[in-house]
């Protein structure tokens, strides 16, 4: 059973920005809410639609064949926002995972409750016509089109669920920080080396018209070949592009990782050397050398 230990503090943010009266909680303990699907607007719908319709014409030779592969067999359209009921009964089938909504981030504990049950929590809200690029928050868009198709391939699908089991372990031990890297690195702006090429496989990336591009087309960013420790030890941005992506070989390389016994390497990683989000090492497999351009522009700016 979940225990909220934390809770209280995050459902206070968090509640705060939904504009729940100041530590109110939510009905359910567990977070999630009804989709009420038939209430979206037509204006939401619109919204998804825009959003739909940028990222497909995008994608193709971008994202890595299982995302294709498994926006292609879902129930997710241009024309509506998906409906959460149809999505689970198509993926329960495929690899026994559901979607859940949630009025946007949870606290931690509820969070990594759910991935470990084959639960994802997916934003309900959309995000307002003016606001396309920017989010603060996972929205339905991001939820559903970034993460919901890669829950179809059987190797994300179980090592999204380890995460989950090991979030719990890693936020007991102090380690969170750590293991939140790896997520990051990982299932939000990932790529992966496909035999034609370099590909998307994270939800960030996925679900972001600049960032798709800039990704994998900028000479900006560094891409390096992905290894744990290492990425355990880095920091990411939150505001803005990725400085670094790593990059794993398959998606088979995920299940290997959901196997491996974090606790020597949180052991390790507690205090040794942290890195820079921009950092490249002389051990690092380097497949490009980033110029760094883009983000020495913005700290000029800054
Ligand atoms: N809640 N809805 C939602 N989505 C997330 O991706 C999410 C969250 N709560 C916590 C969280 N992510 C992260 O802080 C953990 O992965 C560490
Ligand atoms: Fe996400």
């Amino acid at each position: 059973m979940l225990t909220l230990t934390e809770a209280p503090l995050q459902a206070q943010a968090a509640s705060a920005k939904h504009g729940l009266a100041g530590g109110a909680t939510p009905d359910r303990p567990d977070w999630t809410i009804e989709q009420g699907w038939e209430h979206y607007s037509a204006e939401e719908h619109g919204v998804w639609k825009t959003l739909f319709e940028r990222q497909t014409k995008l994608l193709p030779g971008r994202a890595c064949d299982a995302f294709v592969d498994g926006m292609r067999r879902l129930p997710i359209g241009a024309d509506e926002i998906p409906d959460f009921r149809r999505l689970s009964e198509v993926l329960m089938k495929q690899t026994g995972w559901q979607v859940v909504a949630v009025p946007g981030l949870v606290p931690d504990e509820v969070f990594f409750e759910h991935l470990a049950n084959r639960r994802f929590p997916s934003g309900q809200f959309i995000r307002k016509p003016h606001e396309l690029d920017y989010l603060e928050e996972p929205d339905v868009f991001h939820d559903v089109f970034g993460h919901v198709p890669m829950l179809m391939n059987p190797a994300i699908a179980d090592y999204i669920q380890a995460y989950g089991q090991g979030g719990l372990r890693a936020k007991e031990l102090g380690v969170l920080d750590k293991l939140a890297r790896v997520y990051w690195y990982t299932v939000e702006f990932g790529l992966l080396r496909q035999r034609d090429g370099l590909r998307i496989y994270g939800a960030g990336i996925a679900s972001s018209r600049t960032e798709t591009v800039f990704s994998l087309e900028d000479p900006s960013p560094n891409r390096i070949g992905f290894d744990l420790e290492r990425v355990m030890r880095t920091h990411y941005r939150i505001d803005d592009f990725q400085e670094s992506y790593f990059v794993i070989d398959d998606l088979e390389a995920l299940m290997e990782l959901a196997r491996i016994d974090f606790a020597p390497l949180y052991a390790r990683v507690r205090d040794g050397m942290e890195y820079q989000p921009g950092d490249v090492l002389a051990t690092d497999d380097v497949i490009t050398r980033g110029t760094g351009h883009y983000h020495a522009q913005r700290r000029a700016k800054a």
